[in-house]
């Protein structure tokens, strides 16, 4: 009876204190322990690390901590020294990570010693992929938190400023030091005067967090909003252009970041509309930032509709540029060779630029892995990718240290995420989508760290574990908190990106996405005229015969891009990872996998692995229903039945569309499907009309 009325009244307290928006991200913690703060400078940066000690100590009661600016050459910039007494820094930006790391440790229970702690990235940004007329490309949490449309769209509000320094502050606790404001398919317009007072004013609430803006330029402003006649790299009047422009620029914004441009791709202008190349316009630009201390993050995410493999096509444009870049210049790749698959490996360009400074960049918002309805944890593919072996100077050659500068010399290191943030209250329109911004904002400030650990504290700071204290001994105790909640929701964050491979796309296929929004399966989409390249047949090559894109040296020679042995290991279906079998090679249906079984019965096992590693992700989280805010609990619970669905409609689609080719039957062990392939035909057609 006690144990029913504690349930009533908790259960009332939650609906009625405590409903839960999501909004304060992981940024929860409240305490009343009293603590003494001492430092000796003041600025605003050092107040705002003074408050939130205050804020959130969890220390000892009335325990003094220094803040100290100090000298010291095996800081790096960003860098701190730990200790219980307090944290040492050569920049105040540093005093900040430090303070934000003392307040995770006490949350999340881990130990304080004396540590030095340098990041690994001397640059971690955000790339936004939002429009000035405020909506978000490949957004799925709600309009921008920057930009937006109307005739007062420029005016700043005192809500876009409370909104800005929410950001900043989120983004400053996981050690985010970049923020780019617009879309990489960039309107020229950013660089008008109106737009720049705006991005001065965001610029302003990011500072004292230790964000600089950058903004992503549109090659051909000279042109639209400069008014020459052409936007060509070698001409002085556009040379001019741009030095006025970045002078112009830094009156505003004195420490502003820099540009991050995508030319000569997908439509977009470039130097090659004047027959030059990457070299001319990154350096055009280059050239224009030096003088104020700007960077330019020039993109390799090109590609063009030829009989060249799309997977090898930005290794052999940017391999003969090496060395040509100006050293404020870094070249921006994504992860894999393709487009953010849910599965690829990592992009040959890693390691291969042996003397140009090349950074990664990752998406956070899941375009390809389920938008914001399906819960994917994407630390477990970064940290995939990070710790890829490129063999390129021997072992050891990480794709991260490829970039990080302890391989090569680089001026400058960096990594980018395209974010998943937006209007919404929770801000990532998934609760759980909070957790691959935290995610990326801890990888990006070390690498090593592991996915576990980032899981382990995102839960424990966004899911408050109860103290001992609030709790009734026959509620919810905190070791049962660990046992039924942390442990198993945990687990299910860890097997999630694996779960939607195996649903989406097992086995190393690859873009077999429903056209334009890229979110069901349409692996048949093919309508004539179409860029071959833009159609999932071109990437299954599913026949007859088998199923995979040949990319050895009978087929594309993708693999040739790779540095041995992986050349040799990719090449050979027997040595090759088979999670990436079908990215390089096309294999007969009857193949024998490992396991035995067959090629096609393997396919199928993997797709009915996935859906039901997602009906189980549903029980973990039906059982942690206690531990857990009621609407928060709600929304998800909500969510995961619908991505249910969807895992049942990507495999039935798949299954149902390669069997017509495989013409073999699905092992009768498994569910059957439930839905008929026309019916998902059709209603992908629809969804596409609908964009059209
Ligand atoms: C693709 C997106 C497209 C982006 C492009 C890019 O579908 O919206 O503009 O990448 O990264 O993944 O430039």
């Amino acid at each position: 009876m006690k144990t029913i009325l504690s349930f009533v009244i908790l259960f009332f307290l939650a609906l009625g204190l405590n409903a839960d928006n999501g909004h304060q991200l992981w940024l929860r913690s409240k305490s009343s322990v009293p603590v003494q703060v001492i430092c000796k400078k003041s600025s605003e940066t050092l107040a705002i690390a003074k408050q939130e000690l205050q804020q959130a100590w969890q220390g000892e009661a009335g325990q003094t901590v220094r803040l100290e600016l100090i000298r010291d050459k095996q800081i790096a910039g960003d860098g701190f020294r730990l200790s219980a007494e307090g944290i040492q820094a050569t920049t105040e930006s540093g005093i900040l990570y430090g303070v934000y790391e003392l307040l995770r440790r006490q949350q999340t229970g881990k130990k304080i010693g004396e540590e030095l702690v340098n990041p690994t990235w001397e640059h971690r940004l955000l790339n936004h992929w939002d429009n000035l007329d405020g909506t978000v490309e490949r957004g799925y949490a709600g309009l921008s938190i920057f930009w937006r449309a109307g005739n007062d769209s420029l005016a700043v509000t005192e809500e876009d400023l409370k909104l800005w320094e929410e950001y900043a502050r989120a983004n400053a606790s996981i050690g985010i030091n970049g923020s780019v404001l617009n879309n990489v398919n960039a309107s020229p317009k950013i660089l008008s005067a109106a737009y720049l007072s705006r991005v001065k004013a965001i610029a302003d609430v990011l500072r004292p967090y230790g964000i600089k803006a950058y903004l992503s330029i549109n090659f051909a402003s000279s042109m639209v909003i400069g008014g020459l006649s052409t936007a060509d790299p070698l001409n002085a009047e556009v040379v001019d252009w741009w030095k006025a422009k970045a002078k112009e620029i830094y009156t505003l914004i004195p420490d502003f970041g820099g540009f991050l441009v995508k030319a000569n791709s997908e439509g977009q202008p470039g130097p090659q509309d004047f027959g030059r190349n990457h070299v001319d316009g990154a350096n055009l630009l280059a050239d224009a930032l030096k003088p104020h201390g700007g960077l330019v993050m020039w993109r390799a995410f090109v590609y063009n509709p030829s009989d060249e493999d799309r997977a090898k096509q930005a290794y052999n444009e940017f391999m003969p540029f090496d060395g040509q870049f100006r050293d404020n210049v870094i070249i921006q790749v994504k992860n894999g060779p393709i487009d953010f698959q849910p599965r690829e490996p990592f992009s040959p360009l890693f390691g291969a630029m042996k003397q140009t400074s090349v950074m990664a960049e990752l998406q956070v918002t899941q375009e390809y892995l389920g938008h914001s309805v399906h819960l994917v944890f994407l630390a477990p593919m970064w940290e995939e990718f990070l710790h890829s072996e490129t063999w390129q100077e021997g072992e050891g050659s990480t794709v991260a240290r490829t970039t990080d500068g302890s391989l090569f010399e680089q001026k400058h290191t960096a990594i980018a995420g395209v974010a998943n943030i937006g209007l919404d209250d929770n801000w990532c329109g998934h609760d759980f989508a909070q957790a691959n911004w935290y995610a990326f904002g801890r990888q990006a400030w070390d690498s090593s760290l592991s996915s576990e650990q980032i899981a382990d504290e995102w839960l424990k700071l966004t899911f408050n574990q109860p103290a001992p204290e609030e709790m009734d001994a026959e509620t919810v105790l905190p070791m049962e908190w660990d046992l039924n909640f942390l442990k198993p929701v945990k687990q299910m964050m860890l097997n999630s990106h694996e779960a939607a491979v195996d649903y989406m796309m097992p086995l190393g296929l690859h873009h077999i996405f429903a056209a334009h929004h890229h979110y069901g399966p349409g692996p048949w989409w093919a309508p004539k005229g179409m860029r071959k390249d833009w159609t999932p047949p071109y990437y299954h090559q599913a026949d007859t015969e088998g199923i995979g894109f040949d990319r050895t040296a009978s087929g594309s020679d993708a693999v040739s891009q790779y540095h041995e042995p992986l050349k040799a290991h990719f090449s050979n279906p027997e040595t090759c990872p088979e999670a990436l079998l079908l990215w390089f090679h096309h294999l007969p249906w009857d193949y024998q996998m490992k396991n035995g079984r067959t090629l096609w019965d393997e396919l199928c096992y993997r797709y009915d692995h996935g859906v039901q590693q997602v009906r189980q992700f549903q029980k973990i989280w039906d059982q942690a229903e206690r531990y857990v805010d009621p609407e928060i609990f709600g929304r998800v619970q909500h969510k995961l039945r619908e991505q249910s669905l969807n895992a049942v409609e990507w495999k039935d689609a798949c299954l149902l569309y390669f069997q017509q080719f495989s013409q073999r039957a699905i092992p009768y062990d498994l569910e059957r499907p439930l839905n008929n392939l026309d019916d998902l035909i059709e209603k992908d057609e629809r969804t596409i009309r609908a964009y059209e």
